[in-house]
């Protein structure tokens, strides 16, 4: 009411020819305004629907249980065929493409051997571990070519879905594009207890999402020379297939979503806009499942869904690409959104139905309370910065202590935020409390604004190997979007 009568006060102070003007502009911005969202209506009504030819490429599994002596992973160039018969060059772990997941516990310890068999350094960071600096695998922790990396992940955090891939500065957005990452999946004896889809492969599948060109076929490889402000490309590739399908139980099944793109945020949602739940975010379980219908998630950003399969013959989980920058929008209201299929889940009833259902109860948070938080920082991104400052790998930019609860407000406007060694809550995102299937353990953060967020730091990263935080945007990381911190 107030807003219109301080409407009516404006146009009754216009002339004649300024209010037709403004009048004439009002209806402009309508009619395009209306066209928009027409457009992206129809855009909504008709998702590709193609149906998918390519079987669901899943990265082989290591289960640290049942392995005898180190894991033994070779990091080298090859092949990959991501359109069946065409094969591209890329990179992989223990392969052409991705590596294999592996699968960890708490309370016990991994041994992984990394040999490094490319051309040039690379490293090994565990995104999401919980592990002192010397073995979080930052930049300062090169693997030169022909040397090998043996690492002992002593596993001491709650069952999530973790990854691997190279965090070298100036090198990391390309080797990943080649294909280097991997999934480490950590369970424990409470997330196996729950009765949660947890056959690899077949009711519980990792699944990496990236964007890549192809020419006839063939992946563009990472652009020579200057690198480019952001790299987005046109297809979606689903573990290294595009456009798969899978066979599933008629039952829960469980979706490990990870954005592995070098830049580009999705918005995830099941065709005809069903619902689904989200039962984890990137450090642990949520409390209880959440009922949704859509899941926007930007680089580095990870996410345990389960799609109900138990009624339906077929569904398709698609993906809405996002544009650079979406605040205050509606993803699904901006104009030629884009979106490409991710995964079609098929029923076939011939698959052992294995977890037919949901528990509502998953696990317990312990919420950090404000009032004991004993250090604040505030994080500026922008301009390639983060602070106004640069990544140098000789200035540590500041220190945290062991066991101490800090609150860390990120202004990172288009920018998802990253950060090693812990695992933290949301206190606020551009204000408002966190929407309940964000109320979970996290890592990184796109708050399309300014997030607060509460952590501790409960492993040391002395000067020679600190811990990071950084946009995840890989080239933005890559120009020099970081910076370095040691806990104490
Ligand atoms: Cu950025």
């Amino acid at each position: 009411m107030t807003c219109f009568r301080h409407k009516k006060g404006v146009f009754k102070r216009q002339k004649g020819f300024a209010r037709r003007r403004v009048n004439f502009v009002m209806l402009l911005v309508s009619a395009l305004l209306i066209t928009a969202i027409v457009a992206s209506t129809a855009l909504r009504a008709s998702p590709p629907t193609s149906a998918a030819v390519t079987p669901l490429n899943v990265p082989t599994l290591i289960d640290s249980k049942t392995q005898n002596g180190p894991i033994v992973i070779d990091i080298k160039e090859g092949e990959h065929a991501f359109y069946p018969g065409v094969k591209s060059k890329t990179s992989g772990y223990n392969g052409g493409y991705l590596g294999p997941t592996i699968k960890m516990y708490k309370g016990e310890s991994t041994d992984i051997s990394f040999t490094n068999h490319l051309d040039e350094p690379t490293n090994i960071h565990g995104h999401g571990l919980h592990v002192v600096g010397k073995i979080d695998g930052g930049p300062q922790n090169k693997i030169l070519p022909g040397e090998t990396w043996n690492v002992t992940i002593p596993v001491s955090q709650q069952a999530s879905t973790n990854w691997y891939h190279p965090h070298l500065k100036g090198s990391t957005a390309k080797q990943v594009h080649s294909g280097l990452a991997g999934f480490y999946l950590i369970e424990d004896g409470h997330s196996l207890s729950l009765g949660l889809p947890n056959t690899y492969g077949v009711d519980d599948i990792p699944l990496v999402i990236q964007d890549r060109n192809f020419v006839d076929g063939k992946m563009t490889p990472y652009p020579a020379g200057n690198m480019p402000e952001d790299l987005r490309e046109d297809t979606l590739v689903v573990n290294g297939t595009i456009n798969p399908y899978t066979l599933v139980p008629k039952s829960f099944v469980r979706l490990r979503l990870l954005n592995g793109s070098n830049a580009r945020s999705y918005e995830f949602y099941l065709e005809g806009e069903q619902p689904f739940y989200k039962i984890a975010t990137e450090g642990g379980l949520l409390p209880s499942p959440v009922e949704i219908t859509t899941l926007k998630m930007a680089p580095g950003e990870r996410n345990d869904i389960v799609v109900d399969m138990s009624v339906i013959e077929n569904q398709k989980l698609l993906a809405r690409f996002l544009p650079k920058s979406y605040n205050g929008f509606n993803a699904a209201l901006i104009p030629f959104s884009e979106s490409q299929p991710v995964l079609e889940l098929r029923a076939d009833g011939s698959l052992e139905a294995l977890a037919s259902e949901l528990p509502t109860q998953l696990n317990t948070i312990t919420p950090y309370l404000e009032k004991d938080v004993e250090v604040e920082r505030v994080f500026e991104l922008g301009d390639m910065s983060i602070n106004g400052q640069q990544m140098n790998m000789k200035v540590i930019n500041h220190e945290s202590k062991l066991g101490q609860l800090e609150k860390w407000t990120i202004d990172s406007g288009r920018h998802p935020f990253h950060m090693h060694g812990t695992s933290f809550l949301i206190l606020s995102m551009n204000g408002n409390p966190p929407a309940p299937e964000d109320q979970g353990w996290k890592d990184t953060i796109y708050p399309n604004g300014s997030a607060e967020i509460l952590l501790k730091f409960e492993y040391e990263a002395p000067e020679q190997w600190p811990y990071m935080y950084h946009c995840h945007i890989l080239e933005h990381e890559d120009m020099g979007m970081m910076g370095q911190f040691t806990v104490k």
